[in-house]
């Protein structure tokens, strides 16, 4: 027991019966009164007494700038609560600005302020509160639309029923095992190749929605061996090349598949049906592009170049909502990113020698091969990831295997406009951009070199010392 200790009880009025044991408040054992004044005598008791009344008046001062701590605190408090709504309401301001400018707000980083937990990409998982706000604060592809189009109802018709025909899509793809919509259709198409039932539909599902929304004259779809002049509505002043199902090989078997789509605006007179000449002109006459991949989850990337903020952007379909959710603007990392050569090496025996030996160079430089079989995955993954797809001239076919209209363009405009590169390699006597070859005919085909400038430039150097 310590001094101070022992004079309070040496002095407290209670401390009348010797026996008792009393709870010191402050160290929280008991005495007795004996035991008490054991320690005190004479002088020192009466130090005792005055310092047991010291300290009570230093008890009453303590006790009274305590109070004023608590009153200080509680408008601290109140001065915080005002800062915090203040703080609120500047957020939503700002929200409500990115709302306007049709543009997500940055993801949050997520971690912990203070005592508060900010929320995060797992914030999704986590909570439900965190898994609104990501649906109602993103972009919807349907906003992008509006915005992008400036007033242009009908090429924001257009893109709606792009975006309807991929939904639609997407859902027959997700339910085609137990619906019994794998496997072969029993026909073949304008360009040769066995049909899948799935191939079948999305051609319908296509032709439907873009007919029937009024604003097109022409339609080139894969699938079809003419092209499709849209009579009902004579007006139309688009004109769409697609192809509705790529990657037909990883069909059967469960592996990302896409469509792929490029829109023209027409150029006879709207007095008038549409024509082919409508539609086959060079690829930089495309006005917007783009793909949908039926993967682990549907995304649609689009570039509208004329519209919105340029550039290309990626969007998913949240299917709870049905909805295209923004995700990213898809740019190329300038210096080439991941070192990456997709192409089907199985016809390397057939290749032009530069293409040979570029291969060879990646895999002496460490490149990796990736190769999914479907132009959209494998583009999709150049876009994100960096490196280079090819689908090359050879001796079997000089023009290559891809579609101008509906593979070459579309994918060469988007990675052009991601900040990459997309070109033919030697064809046709010279090296060109892919959206430079002008089509003969509605299915013709081009050799496809795209990707990191890195990967695609070194190509076209060894194309260039095979010249001199
Ligand atoms: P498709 O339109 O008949 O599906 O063919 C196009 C596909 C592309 O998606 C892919 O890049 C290429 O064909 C794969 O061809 P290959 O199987 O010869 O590697
Ligand atoms: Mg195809």
């Amino acid at each position: 027991m310590s001094v101070r200790q022992d004079q309070r009880f040496l002095c407290h009025p209670n401390l009348t019966m010797p026996a008792e044991r009393r709870i010191d408040p402050l160290d929280g054992s008991a005495y007795t009164y004996d035991e008490s004044v054991a320690f005190y005598t004479g002088e020192y008791k009466k130090k005792a007494i005055e310092a047991y009344w010291n300290d009570m008046k230093v008890l009453k001062s303590a006790a009274k700038s305590k109070a004023k701590a608590k009153v200080k605190a509680s408008d601290k408090i109140k001065d915080l609560q005002k800062a915090y709504r203040q703080a609120q309401s500047q957020v939503s301001k700002v929200e409500k600005a990115f709302v306007k400018a049709g543009v997500a707000p940055p993801a949050d980083k997520g971690g912990r302020q203070g005592d508060e937990e900010v929320p995060n990409e797992f914030s999704y998982y986590l909570n439900p509160d965190g898994k609104q706000r990501e649906r109602f604060q993103r972009e919807t592809l349907t906003q992008y639309i509006i915005t992008s189009t400036r007033g242009d109802k009908q090429l924001a018709m257009l893109f709606n029923s792009i975006q309807h025909a991929c939904k639609v899509c997407s859902n027959s793809i997700e339910r085609a095992g137990p619906a019994g919509l794998y496997g072969l259709a029993d026909v073949v198409n304008a360009t040769g190749d066995d049909v899948k039932k799935l191939d079948v539909i999305s051609n319908d599902v296509w032709v439907s929605c873009l007919e029937r929304c009024g604003v097109c004259a022409v339609l080139v779809s894969e699938e079809d061996e003419e092209a499709i002049i849209v009579t009902d509505k004579l007006g139309g002043p688009y004109c769409v090349a697609f192809d509705p199902l790529d990657g037909s090989s990883n069909i059967d078997c469960n592996v990302s598949v896409g469509s792929i789509f490029s829109v023209y605006k027409r150029s006879s007179p709207s007095s008038g049906p549409g024509n082919v000449a409508d539609i086959l002109k060079p690829g930089t006459e495309c006005i917007a592009a783009g793909y949908c991949m039926y993967g682990a989850a549907t995304e649609l990337v689009i570039t509208y170049p004329h519209g919105g903020k340029g550039g290309v952007q990626r969007f998913a379909l949240d299917p709870a909502l049905g909805e295209f959710l923004y995700v990213a603007d898809m740019v190329m990392d300038p210096k080439g990113g991941k070192k990456i050569f997709s192409c089907n090496e199985g016809n390397s025996l057939q290749w032009d020698q530069p293409i040979v030996d570029f291969v060879e160079k990646c895999k002496d430089d460490g490149y990796a091969a990736r190769y999914v079989g479907s132009m959209v995955s494998d583009v999709h993954r150049t876009l994100l990831y960096g490196g280079i797809f090819l689908y090359p001239a050879d001796k079997k076919s000089p023009k290559g295997k891809l579609r101008v209209l509906y593979e070459g363009f579309p994918m060469a405009m988007i990675t052009e406009e991601a900040g990459g590169v997309a070109s033919t390699g030697m064809f046709k006597g010279k090296i060109q951009r892919i959206l430079e070859v002008l089509p003969e005919h509605i299915h013709d085909r081009c050799p496809i070199i795209m990707g990191a400038a890195r990967d695609v430039d070194a190509v076209l150097a060894l194309y260039n010392e095979q010249k001199k």
